[in-house]
């Protein structure tokens, strides 16, 4: 299923111009496990700046959320930020956590599960960027959603209104917790995505070496550069694949020929200020409560009422 959507997505990619491809495509388990590399980056501040805003508010957050909260998490991403919420939180009631990939869902819930005795760990596999149903609430207890890693990034600004919008109406009467990286000093958002050990070159290569993997396509990675720069212009990082020379690539049968020069653009990260993050959830219908930055102001987590 995703490997028919990959062929038909790399194909519309390969055909069109200019070239682009979904960046959700990057996880396979290797390209996770290259992630993961990322997040422990010298010079990738995002992680660990937004673990430790999550940890010095914690607290702040817990109160906000009240007693028997339920915390919906859009992406199963890494155990270690929902945790701090659910040792901080009052007696969470519930965790529901929603992935596409049902086996990494399975696997953290089992964790959790061990890890909290009393919380009920409800795995929804489905596509949170699509409408998605969530099964009826427990308790009394508000619902939290918990939108970590400026993940919102990925999408443009009106996905990302359109995402907002979905959220609020899934949250009413409780909550997102959102996590927004922030605009800053060019040279820094560069080197978080141009690290000296290659491991984000790499990161964008697998793209590749998956499709050879799961597709049977001939890419040689050596024939692309990992090109990625800050747009200051969209207030975004692009990342491209850039060919060094002529090359023909064969996917399904279809022969493609990509210029030396030709790019393949896989991902967008949009950057924030704490006010335009603020005033695009006020026009998805959020009401926004505090926005916690660390002291250099790297990395924003924002509460946001749904009404
Ligand atoms: C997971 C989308 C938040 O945009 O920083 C990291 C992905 N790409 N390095 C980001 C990513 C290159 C990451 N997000």
């Amino acid at each position: 299923m995703t490997r028919d959507a990959f062929a038909r997505d790399l194909a519309a990619a390969l055909a069109g111009r200019p070239r682009s491809i979904s960046p959700k495509y990057f996880y396979d388990a290797e390209g996770s496990r290259l992630f993961d590399r990322i997040c422990e980056l010298p010079e990738y501040y995002p992680t660990r700046t937004e673990i430790g805003i999550l940890q010095r508010n914690a607290g702040e957050m817990a109160a906000l959320a009240g007693e028997g909260a339920e915390i919906v998490e859009f992406g199963a991403g890494s155990l270690r930020k929902v945790r701090l919420l659910l040792q901080a939180f009052d007696r969470p009631a519930r965790y529901l956590p929603i992935d596409i990939s049902g086996e990494h869902l399975r696997d953290s819930a089992a964790i959790l599960r061990a890890q909290f005795p009393g919380l009920d760990v409800q795995p929804v596999v489905g596509d949170y960027t699509q409408a998605l149903a969530l099964p009826d609430r427990a308790g009394r207890g508000k619902r939290i959603g918990f939108f970590p890693g400026s993940t919102l990034g990925n999408f443009t600004p009106d996905e990302a209104v359109a995402f907002l919008e979905r959220a609020a109406a899934l949250l009413q009467g409780g909550a997102l917790l959102l996590g927004a990286d922030l605009v800053k000093d060019p040279h820094v958002l560069h080197a978080a995505y141009n690290d000296a050990q290659g491991v984000t070159a790499a990161f964008n290569l697998n793209l590749l070496a998956r499709a050879n993997r799961e597709l049977g396509t001939n890419f040689v990675l050596s024939r692309f550069h990992h090109y990625a720069f800050y747009n200051a212009a969209l207030q975004r990082i692009e990342m491209h694949l850039v060919s060094r020379e002529r090359q023909v690539v064969t996917l399904g049968g279809e022969r493609y020929v990509v210029e030396e020069g030709e790019s393949l653009h896989t991902e967008n990260s949009y950057k924030f200020t704490v006010d335009g993050l603020r005033a695009m959830a006020v026009r998805a219908g959020f009401r926004p409560g505090p926005a916690w930055t660390d002291p250099e102001r790297l990395f924003s987590v924002h509460w946001l009422h749904a009404p």
